[in-house]
This record gives structure tokens, sequence and C-alpha cells, in this order.
């Protein structure tokens, strides 16, 4: 993996992950279409790290990894057209395109969401065999996205105002790290990783989350609307605790770094299959969208 050129390898798997996931939209009725409206497009961060991280652990059939894959794509865009919904950021613009509630309204998008939701743990179940290693990702998945993940991380986000490192934190780690983290966690779990091995890139994982969640604050400020696919300048509009609200940009700049460097530190200790993993941090750490 050492030289891999990480751009061609996220649009490789970029790529497997949207052809995976158009096969997991069936004609069966009206709300699959509208489901699959928001899930088309997206950089597919997570699945490609539960892919990334398969093969790092010695995973070999794809096949088993892929429908959690995309199980995590989905959770992922439910958050994403509940986040826009006007009750939490009021957003209308996603993904290049009309936010799902602008397209089909308030009810639909709402249920669109509910459907992606329940639909991810029918991805996660999928297949023959490994019942031990889905039942591990049931339970570590639903625990980083639910009450003490994802959900309590944007209860902070919408409601504390506090401009404080502390406050900042506990958004970063709850709304972002932990699915990102878990992500990570899911590859090694179905490639039946041992745990004190899948307890380190749980550690890594939460790093290069706070990362991810370090550079899309700098990048509501610096980024471009048609690069990002989203409305920029959103985060100080509306008061957020972002990293440049707690730091400025070139404070927050400086601490991406070092939590690209601690990121690096980590995964590189794991041995040399997780180099991509380095890759990605570079990656994540440069991006502009
Ligand atoms: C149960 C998961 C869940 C959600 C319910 C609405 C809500 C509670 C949470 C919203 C959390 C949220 C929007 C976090 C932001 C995370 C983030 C950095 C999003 C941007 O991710 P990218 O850049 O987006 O990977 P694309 O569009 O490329 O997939």
């Amino acid at each position: 993996m050492r030289n891999i050129d990480v751009t061609k390898y996220l649009a490789h798997n970029k790529a497997l992950v949207d052809a995976a996931l158009g096969k997991f939209f069936p004609d069966e009725n009206p709300l699959f279409d509208i489901m699959y409206y928001s899930v088309e497009s997206g950089k597919r961060i997570r699945p490609i790290l539960a892919m990334a991280s398969y093969e790092a652990n010695g995973g070999r059939d794809m096949g088993v990894i892929m429908p959690i894959a995309c199980g995590l794509e989905l959770i992922h865009t439910y958050s994403l057209i509940h986040d826009d919904l006007p009750a939490m950021d009021d957003d209308d613009f996603r993904r290049g395109k009309a936010a799902a509630h602008k397209k089909f309204g308030e009810a639909m998008a709402i249920l669109s969401g509910d459907g992606l939701y329940a639909y991810a743990f029918d991805l996660f179940c999928k297949g023959e065999g490994l019942a031990a290693e889905k039942l591990a990702v049931v339970r570590a998945v639903s625990e980083a996205v639910g009450p003490a993940g994802v959900v309590y991380g944007q209860m902070l986000d919408i409601g504390d105002k506090e401009k404080l490192p502390k406050t900042m934190r506990r958004i970063h780690l709850n709304k972002t790290a932990k699915f990102i983290a878990v992500a990570i966690e899911v590859g090694a779990i179905m490639a039946k990783a041992p745990k004190d091995r899948i307890s380190k890139l749980h550690e890594a994982g939460i790093c290069l989350g706070v990362l991810f969640q370090y550079t899309d604050d700098i990048l509501d400020v610096v980024g471009v609307k048609h690069l990002l696919g989203k409305t920029p300048g959103k985060d100080q509009a509306s008061g957020k605790v972002s990293a440049p609200a707690v730091y400025g940009v070139e404070g927050a700049r400086f601490r991406a770094k070092r939590y690209a460097d601690l990121t690096k530190t980590k995964f590189s200790a794991l041995g040399e299959e997780f180099d991509i993993f380095c890759r990605i941090t570079d990656f994540v750490l440069r991006r502009s969208c």
C-alpha cells in the first residue's frame, strides 16, 4: 500500500461503493427513490474507511464488507437529511443539489431519513454466516450513532453556544469522530481482527474523526459552495462552536495539522498494512470538499 496515490484509491473505492449502493435501491415503492435522491452523491468516506480497514486487517472477500460499508453511508445520509431540516440547521442545499426537504417537503424528508436508518440495519445483517461479527457491528454502530454518539453530538451542536475548547471537543467527538471511528472498527470486526487491535483502531479513528470535523469547520469559513456541495458560512451565521470560532482559522489550521500528525503516529504504530490510513489522513487535512 506504500506510495499509493490516495486520490486514485479514493476515486476507485468510491466508484465501487456507488455501484453497490445503486443495487441496494429496488424499484419497490417511491420511498426508495426519495431515499436514493439524497444517497446518490457524497464522498463516501465512511464506507471507504470500512473497506480499507477490512483489507488492512486481512479481509479478502469485499462482498462481506460492502453491504456494511453501504449501511454506514445510509446512516450518514440520514443524518445529513435531518441536519438540513428547518428544525435543525435549516439548509436548502446539500451534496450539490436541493436538500431533501426542499425537493420533497419536510414530511417526506423525515420519512426518507427514517427509512434509511432502518434499511441500514438490514444491510448490516445481509449475507450468510459471520453472525457474531454482524451482531458486534450492529452494537458498535448503534452505540456510535445513538444517544451516546452522533445524536448527542447533534444536540450539543444545536444547543451549546459557549465558544470554549471543551465544548467544541465534546461536539467534535460525538457528532463526527465516533462515527468515523466506528467505520474503521467495523472493517476490523468483519475481518476478525483481535480485540486489542480493534481498540487501537478506535483510538486512531477518533483522532481522524476529530481532524475530519476540524477541516469541515475550516471549510465552512474558507470553502467554496460549488466544491463543498453545501452552503459555507452557516456556522458563523448560526453561532456554532466550531474550531475557527474557538481558535480562529489559523489556530484551527495549526491544531488540525497536530491532529493529523497524531493520527498518523497511531496508524503507523499498527504496521505498514495501515499505511493507507496515513495517506487518507493527509487527504483529510488538505481537502477542499
Ligand atoms: C442518528 C446518525 C444520526 C443522526 C441524527 C441529525 C443528526 C442526528 C445528526 C447530524 C450530524 C451531522 C450532520 C454531523 C456532521 C458530520 C459531517 C462532518 C458531515 C459532512 O460529512 P462529509 O463531508 O459529507 O463526509 P458527504 O456529503 O461527502 O458525505
